[in-house]
């Protein structure tokens, strides 16, 4: 394909580093137009992302780039083949059902050399799929019929990757929801102490040691063979999803980095962990942390509805036990890093990953307490 190199530079004097390095990047990708502006994305922990914003044939055309955080994923290269390879999947599977699958899976663009990325000389690994259009995203809503829609989105992107061969996937990130590991690493973090943090949280410590048991089960069931590996999306959390900004219902899932094989069960307790949580992931008032039920009910019935004709009974009885393991692995997961000095997720103000965690433990907990009414109603939508 022969690409274009035709973007405008501001005509502004003192065009600051990061906007250079923007429109470097773009030229590179080869959108065609002219350059306007770049907003920063702040959502997720992970990589830096930014919109982008061209104007073409006299409208504006957006795109995100994203620097990927390559301490994280030391292998961008592996993580973009799986992208590439997975969305090309489902792009087909849609087209075989509507005339264009434009705003139901993301299309990521490819440099003059055919790359789905750009190496910067800073050591920067850049990639840019096109923004989709009229689409919004929610960190969080109370919205039921929302819920609903992100449970049919990550049940539909399972349903469609049903038959994509699991073994072709690259492992990008090593034991990424394996919770048995993720506890070893736990202990070898509060034994290491290197930030000196592990004497002033020795409630929190034994709050998730109190848990280990139940939140390893769907890791430990997937090794005795009772559950199935299968691709999953691995992140599942609410702003992972694309929603139309007029009639909101689903249109695309996002972030698909973690795309690895894993247990259905990952898929719907990550979002359950978000999606029907009362509060933010870094509620400080402990008060107001609980699993809410009509939210859960929400998501369960876009998920279930979505899967169930490929969703064996063990993996349907697996579903609620992975909302405790997945909150508790997150919850986990952030204890670690601050035990660690702040090194994985980023953070907005010092203690962020300690608030994260205390929350994610309570939401755990609450969460064993419902345990069996939240089976009740996955039962509900299975049948
Ligand atoms: C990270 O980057 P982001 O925000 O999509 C993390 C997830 C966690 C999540 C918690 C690669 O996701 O596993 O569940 O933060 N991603 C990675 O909000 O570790
Ligand atoms: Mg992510």
């Amino acid at each position: 394909m022969v690409y274009l190199h035709c973007i405008a530079r501001k005509p502004k004097k003192d065009v600051d580093m990061i906007e250079q390095q923007i429109q470097e990047v773009c030229r590179r990708f080869c959108i065609v137009g002219e350059y306007q502006r770049y907003e920063v994305v702040n959502s997720g922990h992970i990589n830096t992302t930014y919109r982008v914003f061209f104007l073409r044939n006299g409208g504006i055309k957006d795109y995100i780039l994203q620097k990927v955080n390559t301490y994280v994923f030391n292998n961008p290269i592996e993580v973009m083949e799986n992208i590439s390879s997975v969305t090309e999947f489902i792009r087909k599977k849609i087209k075989e059902k509507q005339a264009t699958a434009k705003r139901n899976v993301l299309h990521y663009a490819k440099t003059a050399e055919n790359d789905y990325y750009t190496r910067t000389e800073d050591g920067g690994f850049w990639r840019c799929c096109r923004y989709i259009d009229d689409s919004i995203c929610y960190e969080k809503t109370d919205d039921l019929k929302v819920i609903e829609e992100s449970g049919i989105a990550f049940g539909e992107f399972q349903r469609y990757l049903a038959d994509y061969p699991v073994e072709d996937l690259h492992i990008v990130i090593p034991h990424f929801h394996n919770t048995v590991w993720r506890y070893e690493n736990f202990r070898t973090a509060i034994a290491e102490d290197v930030a000196g943090r592990a004497a002033a949280i020795t409630a929190e410590i034994d709050g998730y040691f109190a848990l280990e048991e139940i939140a390893t089960l769907p890791y430990r069931k997937q090794k005795s063979g009772i559950l199935p590996l299968r691709v999953t999306h691995n992140d599942t959390k609410m702003s992972n999803v694309l929603f139309d900004a007029r009639t909101k219902e689903h249109l695309s899932v996002i972030d698909l980095d973690t795309v690895m094989p894993g247990l259905v069960a990952f898929d719907f307790g990550d979002a359950i962990r978000v999606a029907a949580s009362t509060c933010e992931e870094d509620e400080k008032d402990l008060e107001k942390v609980s699993v809410d039920l009509a939210k859960f009910e929400a998501f369960a019935k876009g998920f279930v509805t979505a899967l169930k004709t490929s969703m064996s009974e063990a993996e349907k009885d697996s579903l609620a036990l992975g909302a405790i393991a997945m909150t508790a692995e997150c919850g986990m997961r952030f204890l670690t890093d601050y035990l660690n000095g702040d090194k994985y997720f980023r953070i907005h103000y010092p203690d962020q990953n300690l608030v994260r965690a205390r929350c994610h433990l309570v939401l755990a907990q609450d969460m064993v307490k419902h345990l069996d009414e939240m089976q009740k109603i996955i039962e509900k939508y299975y049948r």
